[in-house]
């Protein structure tokens, strides 16, 4: 399978109108993306939040950009202060900014200039169920989805929650784009299998960049 994903890497897969997989856009990046990463963690450590329900999310978040995701008893919103410390969110790094925008602009979608950039840590046996990114102002700019460190399996379905929801495996390096028509396609991450990976270790970060404000 492997082997499978790095003849496919630089190849632009389409997954429905208006949504792309960019097989291997960040590899080349992963390795600053990540040592940026670092300093945004230490500025902003990962955390767990809870739902408006009361659920603890199995995947710890943290964020960086003007805005930030956020999730607790009173309900999801951005927020440009981290609630932890009552400080703004560490500022998006160029290095972010910059692959998001190129991979927007791969995927049809030129002049992208993400605000808000949440970061997802998958430990194994962490999951995203199937939801909707429809919290930011507008809903012309894509989403633009880095997968780095230890496979996954993403869900990608429609609009409607009843949709057929199809399964794509996801690999380090990999961009999800999705805009247009798929803007509001429901989409989740099935619990993480367990195994280590040589740029992160036994865990899978994803960088989700939104145009929230
Ligand atoms: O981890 C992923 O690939 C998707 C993350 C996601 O769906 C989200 O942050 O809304």
């Amino acid at each position: 399978m492997r082997d499978l994903f790095e003849a496919e890497e630089g190849v632009t897969l389409p997954l429905a109108p208006g949504a792309v997989l960019l097989r291997g856009f960040a590899c080349g990046d992963s390795a600053p993306l990540l040592a940026e990463l670092q300093s945004v963690v230490c500025a902003s450590p990962f955390r767990h939040l809870v739902t408006p329900g009361g659920y603890r999310m199995s995947v710890a978040m943290t964020n960086c950009g003007r805005l930030g995701w956020v999730s607790d008893r009173a309900g999801y919103r951005y927020d440009p202060v981290d609630p932890d410390n009552g400080k703004p969110w560490p500022a998006m790094p160029a290095a972010f900014l910059g692959l998001a925008g190129a991979a927007a602009l791969q995927a049809g979608f030129p002049g992208f200039v993400p605000d808000a950039c949440l970061v997802n840590r998958y430990e194994p046996g962490a999951r995203l169920s199937l939801h909707q990114d429809r919290d930011e102002h507008d809903h012309r700019a894509p989403i633009v989805s880095v997968s780095l460190g230890l496979p996954a399996v993403f869900l990608f379905g429609g609009v409607a929650r009843t949709d057929k929801t199809r399964r794509v495996p996801l690999v380090h390096g990999d961009v999800v784009v999705w805009g247009g028509p798929s803007r509001l396609a429901h989409h989740g991450v099935r619990p993480l299998d367990d195994g280590d990976h040589p740029a992160t270790g036994r865990c899978r970060i994803n960088l989700t960049f939104r145009k929230a404000g």
